[in-house]
């Protein structure tokens, strides 16, 4: 027999669900979707970094800062951490964010010495009141944390920018040099998202700029009750067109992840006409685990781990 306090908890019940037109099976909580990590570009083993974590029932911040570390140590990665391509003077300038499920934010920029950018943007966001820290204050704020002043230029980076100086140009190149720019967005088993950015921004680039990747909304935005976007290619072009956020509330409206990574590139191109000579890609990843990418040019791909098997796929690209 059912107790006074059940029967009136399932009367309350009941008015609810007929108050907002539910049926009982709409009220349910959705079923748990399983784990999943994607990155920008091949990141096969920034991929294994963060699956470790999320195979063993682990956050998917862990996940993400973990996959973002693993280029950041590479020394034959020349667009992220150590190993990253100058600026035209020769200095070594980071730029990182990151974004947990409760849609907290940390991020530094014009970050010199240290090689592990996105944890200090974490720490940013959880040892800080703040969201972003920049250059001589980030880094005070790095070392007073923890982390050890490195030289980031290695011989093969310096050796390329001393051929960069012969000529002097500054144009950025499509897919040429490697991409290695890690854009990483996660859902783990609790399906909770998170997101992380991290590069030594254009090779060559005026000291002092700093590009999309660790600009919250541009680069990157996660939004639990939504999903996780990341961005990677000519950081100007995104942060005119706030890409991540917009790809986020275009997904909220209703449209899957690829549907909204391609009107996102479209406005960006609308915005930025020349899209000849840039390469932006987008890539998402919902709440239910579905996922879509899409970029400017041919030549953007991004690595999917799902089920413990990692893909890299070709992203679609525009066409006028
Ligand atoms: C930037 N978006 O600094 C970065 C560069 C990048 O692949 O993603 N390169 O503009």
């Amino acid at each position: 027999m059912l107790t006074r306090r059940q029967l009136l908890t399932n009367s309350v019940a009941t008015a609810l669900l007929s108050r907002f037109n539910l049926s009982p099976a709409l009220a349910a909580p959705a079923p748990l979707r399983p784990p999943i990590i994607l990155s920008t570009w091949n990141n096969r083993k920034a991929n294994d970094a963060g699956w470790d974590i999320l195979k063993n029932k682990g956050r998917a911040l862990d996940a993400v800062e973990a996959a973002a570390r693993v280029p950041e140590a590479d020394p034959n990665d020349t667009s992220v951490g150590y190993g990253g391509l100058p600026d035209r003077d020769g200095h070594v300038t980071l730029d990182a964010c990151i974004m947990d499920e409760k849609g907290r934010a940390g991020s530094v920029t014009f970050l010199e010495n240290i090689m592990h950018a996105v944890s200090v943007a974490r720490a940013v966001m959880e040892k800080t009141p703040h969201v972003m820290m920049s250059g001589d204050g980030a880094l005070e704020f790095a070392l007073a944390n923890g982390f050890k002043k490195e030289n980031l230029l290695t011989d093969n980076a310096r050796q390329k920018w001393e051929e960069w100086k012969k000529e002097s140009k500054y144009q950025p190149v499509i897919n040429i040099e490697r991409h290695d720019t890690i854009g990483v967005v996660a859902m783990d088993a609790q399906n909770d998202l998170s997101g992380a950015c991290t590069t030594s921004g254009l090779a060559f680039k005026m000291r002092g700029r700093v590009g999309d990747s660790p600009v919250i909304g541009a680069g990157l935005f996660v939004d639990n009750e939504v999903g996780a976007v990341c961005a990677t290619g000519l950081g100007e072009t995104v942060l005119r067109s706030v890409s991540a956020f917009l790809v986020i509330e275009l997904m909220r409206q209703g449209k899957s992840p690829q549907k909204a990574c391609e009107e996102a590139i479209r406005r960006l191109i609308k915005k930025n006409p020349n899209y000849h000579e840039y390469q932006v890609g987008i890539l998402a990843l919902n709440r239910k685990g579905e996922y879509g990418a899409f970029s400017v040019q041919t030549g953007f791909n991004y690595t999917l781990t799902a089920d413990g098997k990692t893909v890299v796929n070709e992203a679609a690209f525009y066409k006028a």
